[in-house]
Parts: C-alpha cells; structure tokens; sequence
C-alpha cells in the first residue's frame, strides 16, 4: 500500500530527509542509521488519506490542485484512483454531492486552502441541504500561524467557518489519526440522514511520517456505514391505519426515496394499495411518469382534496406551500403520514399524524406488509376525477408541444426533448434554470430512476456542468443537460472538463437571451442592458469548440432533435445554442410569487 513512499523518498533527498525527520519527531526512537533501514516501510499522510478512503471503497476524487493538495491528486492517480479536476471548486464539490446522491457513498472533493475551500463550501452547504452525501476534503494552512493570524498563505480557520454548513467536520492533526477521521467522515456523511461532511487537513500532516504498518494498522473499513433503521411496529400500524381510513388517499415521492434505492418495495407499495401518486422533481422516474397511477397531471387536483396524504423522502418544505395554504385543502381537512430517516423532520411545517421514522427501504417493506387481504383500493369516484383532470391537462400540454413555432418557444423545443428522453430512458437529464427548469419538469417524462438531477431544495442556479460531469463519470450514461442560458453561464467554464474527460455530455443551452426573458429595457434609456439581459443572440455554441467539442446553432425543433440524436449516438461531448423566442418566459418560472413586490410607484 504504501510502496510509492519508497519511490517518492528516495527520488527526493529533501523529502527523503523530511520524512525521516519528521519520523523521528512523530515519536520514532531510531538513530539515523535504523531510521534510513526503516523508511522502507514508511508511509505518510498523503498515502494514508489515499489508502483510507481507497479501503472504503472511494474510487473518485473530484477537486482542483494546488498548495497543499497537489501531490495528494497527483499520488491518488498514481495510486489507480479517478481524479477529475475542475476549473473551479465549486462544480467539483457539485459533482462530488451527486455522485454521493447517486451511488450512496460519499462524494468526494478535494480544494486548496481558503479561497478554494470557500469555493467549494457552497456546493457543501447545498449537499446537505438536499441530503447528498459527500466530504469535502481541504488542504488548510499551518495551525500554529492561523490560530495567531499571523498571516499564513492562504490564512483561515476552515473548520470554524465550514461547520454551520455541514453534518459534520474534523479536523486531523497527526498522521495515526488519518484512518479514524476518514471512517467517521464517511459515517457522518451516509448514516441518518444524509448530508455534507468537511475534513479539514492542515498542509503538515501530508508530509507527516509514520511506519507503513502501523500505518495500514490505524485504518478503518466501515463496516454497514448505513445502517438499516427500522420503523417502530407500533409507528408502522399507526400509519396503516390511517392510510385505511382514507378516501382520497395521495403518496408523494421525494428525492430521499429516489436516494433509498429502494424501487422494487415502493413501486410494490404504490401498485399493491392503488394509491395515486405524485413525483417530486428528483423522485420522477422512480415509477415511469406514464404510470397509470401517477397524479403529477393532476397537482393542484390532488394537492387540494387528498384527505391523507403519506410522504416518502419528501419534506414539506417551500416544494410543498409548507403543507398549508391555498395549495392544501381547508385547515384541519387532510390528515398527514411521513416516512423520514430524520425524526426532527416531523411536525416542521404541520401537525404528522403518522411519523413513521426509519430507512425508506425498512419503512415501505414494513407498510407493504400491511397491504393485505384486508386492504380495499381507493375509491374509483377519487381515480376517476384525477384521470379526468390528468386527461384534461395532458391534452393541453400536448396542444403546446405539437404548435411549431417560430422563433421556437420552450414547449416546441422541449416537444424534441420529451421524445428524445421516451427513446433513451437511460439517459440522465440534468436541468437547471427558471422557465426551462419549470417547463422541462412538467414536459419530459421520466422512465428511470434516479435520472433526472436539477436544483434541488434550494432551487440554486451552477449545478449543470458538475453535476453534468458526475453523472457520466458514475453511470457511463450519456447526459442530457437542459441549461437556461443564465444558468449554463454560472458553470459553462466546465466544458473544457468535459472536454479533456471526453464525456458522453450533450448540452442544450435554452438561450432566450436572459433571465427568465430577454425583452426587458432600461428605462432609463441608457446604453446599459436591463440588469436580467445578457448579449443578444449569443454564439455559446462557439465555447465549446475552442476545447475541441461539438458546438451546434438551432434555430427549428427539427435542428435541435437532430444534432441532439447526433452527439448522443457519437457521445461527443456537444453544445447546441437553441434559440429560444425571447419573449416566451415568464417571470421566475413557475414561482414569480415569490418576488417582493415593491409598493412605491416612482414617476
Ligand atoms: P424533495 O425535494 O424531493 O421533496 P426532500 O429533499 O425535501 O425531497 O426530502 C428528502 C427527505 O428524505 C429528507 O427529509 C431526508 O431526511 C429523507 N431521506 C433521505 N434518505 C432517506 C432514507 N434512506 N430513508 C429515509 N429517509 C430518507
Ligand atoms: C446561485 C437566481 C433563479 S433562476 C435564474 C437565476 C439567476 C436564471 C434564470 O434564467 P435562465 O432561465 O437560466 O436563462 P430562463 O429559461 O427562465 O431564461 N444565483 C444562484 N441561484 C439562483 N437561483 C439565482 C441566482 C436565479
Ligand atoms: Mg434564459
């Protein structure tokens, strides 16, 4: 395991020296001569933090070099794991965050001290805001000179600044400890609910010494870092109950049951009770979104008048009005079942008559087990009035998508896209943006699991390009990235990643000229755009090629369907500028309600 220490050592003197210096400091008590024997068997923080997380099963880091974490990428590669290097932190924390939602092991990021820490905080800070689970790993500088801010490179004390935003953070001080802090990094990460944990690594402990058994010794291989955690059976007929008594009965699926990896229990769940059933955005696919039993045709319908409503890995959060207000039924009306990993969860926005606390896998089994000879199906007055909504907004959409005009809207370039993903269901999509993110959710449908990737909890704008780059690098799938031009503009700088990895990654640039529209003026009558514009008719096709990719300019439904069927059968890694009807968008998207409205009328 630590047979490159050799190599590294006696190719170098000075490191050479440094290691048996700090050897001997670390405690070792040798003379020169059995000190020079012993570093044979040396190993040192770099290659413990490598062997630590290589014994867990982490294959990937996703991060950007520098000072002090440049030979820990550089001895990774060596050492057979994938390093893929990014432009800027924050899209390899991103992409860490997804590869933890997809695969349920921690991501991995890798950043410099302060300024590249500080970059990758924010994709830290939104994986555990959405229950991913990753660590982000940071160089950080030397203790002694920060903690009496005496001005080090790079000066910060990270692991104050990064705790409010994670599960959990540690810091490592001697090279012995490297084992026990990565095993309970990854335990933070993906017990209970999962979320985003920071180690942070001080620049001496990389160079730190120690004996390469002792060494391999101090590791530690989590065992079950998961654990399963079973619902109480009295919680579990609680919920039953409830769910018997109901007449218009709604389950709602979140991204947490996507996470679960629990599919063939649900969908036996789902299909067993009959129980209508609504996809948060990250959950479609969990079941085909053309699943008979599939209300998101029908939102507001269901929403309203479901009496019992059971979450699954959803909270009732901002994505769901709170669980109040003109989006529910009158106060007092619905009664509320959640399955949640997360205790605390229960009760946050209203009154959980059935909290149902443990795995999603454990819970759904548990419950599916109470699906018995006794149950009876919803009633058909309730499926009818959802299928008669669902068919009476199906049409409409499906009005919207076959109009062909021109300049292209959202819905007739989306028309393609829907098409594209029914005929390429393993295909991932990732999407982000206002109008493009909203329309594309209600539009596309999803056949698979886990396959469509977006903004998540906070609904925040730069996850494209890592995402884009994670989902390739952890499937092998080809991507789809449906980018609002904005939003594309926050991570675009990552199509040379995509690039120099060669990945499978089609992007389409929605580009409307600007944020949510691009017709706003300047009232002023200034030569300055209005604030939400940005260069007219903008050629982000051109990007592209500079890093040898494929750029492509559409301007009908029928270009864009043709050059995306193109770079997905070539796997090319491609950006096609569509040029969407600036007028199309609305404000926000879906959400515009949102916006403070200001109450003073300048003249
Ligand atoms: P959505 O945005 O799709 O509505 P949320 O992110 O709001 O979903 O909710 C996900 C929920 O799933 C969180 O409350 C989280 O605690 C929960 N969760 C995540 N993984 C599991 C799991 N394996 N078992 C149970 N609950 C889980
Ligand atoms: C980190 C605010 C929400 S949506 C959006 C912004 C800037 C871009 C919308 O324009 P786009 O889409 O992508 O061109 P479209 O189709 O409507 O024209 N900074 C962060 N996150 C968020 N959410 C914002 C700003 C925002
Ligand atoms: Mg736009």
């Amino acid at each position: 395991m630590s047979a490159a220490v050799k190599e590294t050592t006696t190719a170098d003197d000075t490191r050479k020296a440094k290691s048996l210096d700090a050897y001997i400091v670390s405690g070792g008590d040798f003379d020169i001569a059995t000190a020079e024997a012993a570093q044979q068997e040396l190993t040192d923080g770099f290659h413990l933090v490598i062997d630590a997380l290589k014994l867990n099963g982490i294959t990937t880091i996703y991060g950007v070099p520098g000072i002090p974490i440049t030979d820990l990428g550089r001895i990774a590669q060596a050492e057979g794991m994938r390093v893929i290097s990014f432009r800027h932190e924050q899209h390899a924390g991103n992409a860490a965050a997804i590869a933890g939602f997809l695969t349920k092991k921690p991501g991995i990021c890798l950043t410099v001290s302060a300024p590249g820490f500080l970059n990758g905080l924010t994709a830290l800070a939104n994986a555990t805001t959405n229950c991913f689970p990753m660590i982000l790993i940071s160089g950080s500088s030397e203790r002694e000179i920060v903690d009496l801010q005496q001005g080090d490179y790079e000066e910060m004390d990270q692991l104050a600044v990064a705790k409010p935003f994670c599960k959990a953070a540690f810091r490592v001080l001697h090279a012995q400890d490297i084992g026990i802090a990565v095993a309970r990094a990854i335990r933070a990460a993906v017990s209970g609910r999962p979320g985003g944990v920071y180690l942070d690594l001080p620049a001496k402990l990389f160079s730190q010494a120690m004996n390469a058994a002792a060494g391999t010794k101090s590791l530690v291989k989590v065992i079950d870092p998961a654990p399963a955690q079973l619902p109480a059976p009295a919680a579990v007929a609680r919920a039953l109950d409830v769910l018997k008594s109901a007449k218009r009965p709604l389950i709602i699926l979140g991204k947490g049951a996507a996470y679960a990896q629990a599919d063939d229990t649900i969908r036996a769940l789902v299909e067993k009770s009959g129980i209508p059933y609504l996809p948060m955005s990250m959950a479609k696919g969990l079941l085909p979104d053309t699943h008979p039993q599939s209300a998101a045709a029908a939102r507001s319908l269901v929403l309203k008048e479901a009496d019992v409503v059971m979450l699954i890995g959803a909270r009732l959060n901002w994505l769901l009005s709170h669980g109040k207000g003109n989006t529910w039924g009158a106060p007092g009306t619905q009664k509320f079942i959640q399955i949640d990993i997360e205790p605390k969860e229960m009760d946050s926005n209203v009154e959980i008559v059935a909290p149902v606390v443990g795995d999603i896998g454990s819970c759904v089994s548990a419950l599916l087990e109470g699906v018995d000879g006794t149950w009876s199906a919803p009633s058909v007055e309730w499926i009818s009035a959802i299928n008669a909504r669902k068919e009476a907004n199906l049409a409409k959409m499906s009005s919207k998508l076959m109009k062909h005009s021109m300049p292209m809207d959202f819905h007739s370039a989306l028309g393609v896209l829907r098409t594209i993903i029914k005929e390429r269901p393993d295909a991932i999509l990732v999407n982000e943006g206002a109008n493009t993110l909203d329309l594309a959710r209600g539009v596309i449908d999803m056949y698979q699991p886990r396959k469509r990737l977006d903004v998540g909890t906070w609904g925040v704008m730069g996850i494209g390009m890592g995402f884009s780059i994670a989902a390739a690098v952890e499937t092998g799938k080809p991507v789809l990235a449906i980018e609002g031009d904005s939003a594309f503009g926050f991570s675009g700088m990552e199509v040379e990643t995509i690039c120099r990895y060669n990945l499978p990654v089609c992007i389409v640039v929605f580009n409307n000229n600007g944020i949510y529209r691009g017709t706003d003026i300047n009232p002023t009558g200034d030569s300055d755009l209005a604030p939400t514009l940005f260069v007219k008719d903008a050629r982000y096709d051109k990007m592209i090629e500079a890093f040898g990719g494929v750029g492509v300019h559409v301007t009908t439904p029928d270009e864009l369907q043709r050059a995306v069927n193109a770079a997905m059968d070539s796997g090319r890694p491609t950006l096609i500028n569509a040029a969407i009807d600036p007028a199309a968008g609305s404000e926000s998207g879906n959400i515009g309600n949102l916006n403070p409205q200001s109450l003073v009328r300048k003249k």
